[in-house]
């Protein structure tokens, strides 16, 4: 049995490590000349949230912080980066829009031509990170990084995992590594690819996953290490330009369940829908209740896409329907919310069904 008081020196001993270690330095200081210059454009979300107390960790309020008291929040962040911020916009990402979408793929486009930006970060509500994440994978003009970060605890909380992934996505963002790997998102020391990744928990710090492909590397020791990128086309090869789109096409998403009717999709359609996702179940599976509503659409133009409610894997053209013969696109590996995004980029270029086929395998 340890007498108590030399626990306490040991704990004393302890805390004196702890203090030495963590006031080491968080990188090796270089002069600025060296350091990257890093665009930090901030959107809202719990990274910029605020809560009732340091304990409240949901049902706090997003979006109030704004993008200098996040910088300033992370002196750390001069040590790695010249970083300069600009908020874009200040919203729950539950409100995104495609108004949101088109206004911040722009600043990004313009900010990546300029000679003295070499990377951005995009501070962003984690609810629909993955969406803008894969928007800007097709639309970004550069190979440049581009990252986007949140958080899953908002910045008055004990433990607030939004500092280190700001300083974390920062790092990336101003890395060789990550330059021509597509947009990245990038939270709880993870690197995972925008085609890919998705929300996988309603509130825990590992949330952001890539669950069958995989996540890219590892944000560690303040450096990026990769150990895989996507395959697919993206950013600087993208054939998709929205420069000088002030609209997206309509396209929305039917969800597959036992005992569905047409009900959802008869109102898409009337509301104007160009573009139909239906995310089936099993492997894009319809139901005879709404298949001949399905074929009506798309005798009146509407372009189909069956994804699944699955989550992973392929949905298999001329598998559980005759694609083929109804005219409909498969979605490949994209779950329903990100083949959305690709059938309205695609229907800004074409409404042959073939061709955003080949889109789906492509990007
Ligand atoms: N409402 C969430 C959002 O803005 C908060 C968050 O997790 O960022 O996406």
């Amino acid at each position: 049995m340890i007498p108590s008081s030399c626990l306490t020196r040991l704990a004393s001993a302890a805390g004196l490590v702890f203090v030495l270690l963590s006031s080491a330095p968080p990188a090796q200081a270089r002069d600025p000349g060296s350091l990257p210059n890093v665009m930090i454009l901030a959107t809202g979300g719990t990274i910029a949230g605020t809560g009732a107390s340091s304990t409240t960790t949901v049902g706090y309020t997003a979006a109030k912080v704004g993008v200098d008291a996040l910088i300033e929040a992370v002196p750390e962040l001069k040590k790695v980066a010249n970083v300069k911020g600009e908020q874009v916009f200040q919203i729950a990402s539950e409100n995104m829009n495609d108004a949101y979408w088109l206004k911040l793929a722009k600043r990004v486009n313009t900010l990546l031509a300029q000679g003295d930006v070499d990377g951005i970060v995009i501070t962003h509500g984690t609810d629909t990170i993955e969406e803008t994440a894969y928007f800007l994978d097709l639309v970004v003009k550069s190979k440049k990084p581009v990252v986007i970060v949140g958080a899953m605890r908002p910045s008055t909380a004990i433990s607030a995992d939004g500092p280190i992934n700001l300083y974390n996505a920062v790092i990336l963002a101003g890395s060789e590594e990550a330059v021509g790997k597509g947009v990245l998102v990038c939270l709880n020391d993870q690197i995972n690819a925008g085609r890919e990744v998705t929300k996988t928990n309603t509130a825990t710090l590992d949330t952001f996953r890539t669950p069958e492909l995989g996540l890219l590397g590892y944000l560690q020791d303040n450096k990026a290490h990769f150990y895989r990128q996507s395959t697919r086309r993206n950013t600087a090869d993208t054939e998709f330009d929205v420069s000088g789109l002030d609209s997206l096409p309509r396209v929305d998403i039917v969800y597959g369940y036992a005992n569905m009717d047409p009900t959802a999709l008869n109102a898409f359609v009337a509301a104007g829908a160009k573009g139909i996702v239906h995310a089936g179940v099993g492997d894009g599976s319809l139901a005879d209740a709404v298949k001949p509503a399905l074929i009506e659409a798309r005798k009146k133009g509407v372009l189909i896409v069956r994804s699944s409610r699955v989550g992973n894997g392929i949905v298999a053209r001329n598998g559980e329907a005759a694609d083929d013969d109804l005219d409909f696109v498969v979605s490949d590996t994209l779950n329903p919310q990100k083949a959305r995004i690709l059938l309205m980029l695609a229907l800004t270029r074409t409404t042959d069904s073939k061709a955003i086929q080949t889109m789906f395998y492509t990007y």
